[in-house]
C-alpha cells in the first residue's frame, strides 16, 4: 500500500499509465525508484533498467536515440537522478534526436535514500534549466488529468521533448527487476533484434 504525503501524482498508477501509451517506445528507467516504477507497471526487456549507475540515464537515453532513429526513446528519471547528470542536456539540445524525450518524476526528493530535499523543491525549474540549455519543447505536470496530454508530448511530438511530473512522495513497496547488467544488456540487445538469445 502506497502512503501519499500531498495531493500529486500518485507515482505507480501514474507510470502505469503513461506506459500502456509507449507504443514500442524504448525506455531507460533511471536508478531506484523509477526503475521499479517500470518493473512495477510490467516487465518488458525493453525496459534498459538502471542500477546503482547515477546520473547517468539521460546521456544513455541520447546515444540509443541516436544509435536508433527508428525508435521512440524514453528516458524515466528521478529529479535528484536528473540534477546528477544535468549537463547531459546540453548535448542532448545540441545533437537534437527527434525520437528522444526526457521526463522526470519530481518528488523534490532523494526518495531512495532517506528522502533528503533536493532542489526542485525550492531554487530550481528544470523546464527553465532545460530551456537554458536549448531543450525547446517543455512541460510541467501536477494534474492525473494531464496524463493524455503528457504520453502525447513524450510518445509522439518531435524531440527532444522535456516534461516533469510532480509526484508526491509515497512508500510503494519495493519491486525490484533482475539486477545483473549483462543479462539486461543482453535481453535488451536481443529485443531489438541485434543479438541472438
Ligand atoms: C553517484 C551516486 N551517488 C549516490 C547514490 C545513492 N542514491 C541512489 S538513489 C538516490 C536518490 C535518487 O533520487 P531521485 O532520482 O530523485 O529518485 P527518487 O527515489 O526520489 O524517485 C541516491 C542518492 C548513487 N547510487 N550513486
Ligand atoms: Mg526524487
Amino acid at each position: 500500500m502506497s502512503t501519499q504525503s500531498s495531493n500529486k501524482l500518485s507515482r505507480r498508477p501514474f507510470v502505469a499509465e503513461l506506459l500502456k501509451q509507449r507504443n514500442g517506445a524504448l525506455v531507460v528507467p533511471g536508478l531506484g525508484s523509477p526503475t521499479w516504477d517500470c518493473f512495477a507497471a510490467g516487465d518488458s526487456p525493453e525496459y534498459l533498467y538502471s542500477w546503482g549507475g547515477m546520473g547517468l540515464a539521460a546521456s544513455t537515453a541520447l546515444g540509443l536515440a541516436l544509435a536508433r532513429p527508428d525508435k521512440r526513446i524514453l528516458c524515466l528519471t528521478g529529479d535528484g537522478e536528473m540534477m546528477m547528470g544535468i549537463g547531459s542536456l546540453g548535448v542532448i539540445a545540441d545533437q537534437a534526436p527527434k525520437n528522444l524525450a526526457i521526463l522526470v518524476l519530481d518528488n523534490e526528493r532523494f526518495g531512495e535514500t532517506g528522502k533528503q530535499k533536493g532542489l526542485t523543491g525550492s531554487s530550481t525549474d528544470l523546464t527553465q534549466v532545460a530551456k537554458g540549455f536549448g531543450i525547446k519543447t517543455t512541460m510541467i505536470v501536477t494534474l492525473q488529468s494531464e496524463t493524455q496530454a503528457l504520453a502525447d508530448l513524450l510518445f509522439r511530438a518531435p524531440g527532444p521533448v522535456f516534461a516533469v511530473a510532480k509526484i508526491a512522495l509515497s512508500e510503494d513497496p519495493w519491486r525490484l527487476p533482475e539486477k545483473d547488467g549483462v543479462t539486461i544488456a543482453h535481453r535488451f540487445r536481443v529485443a531489438l533484434g541485434i543479438e541472438q538469445a
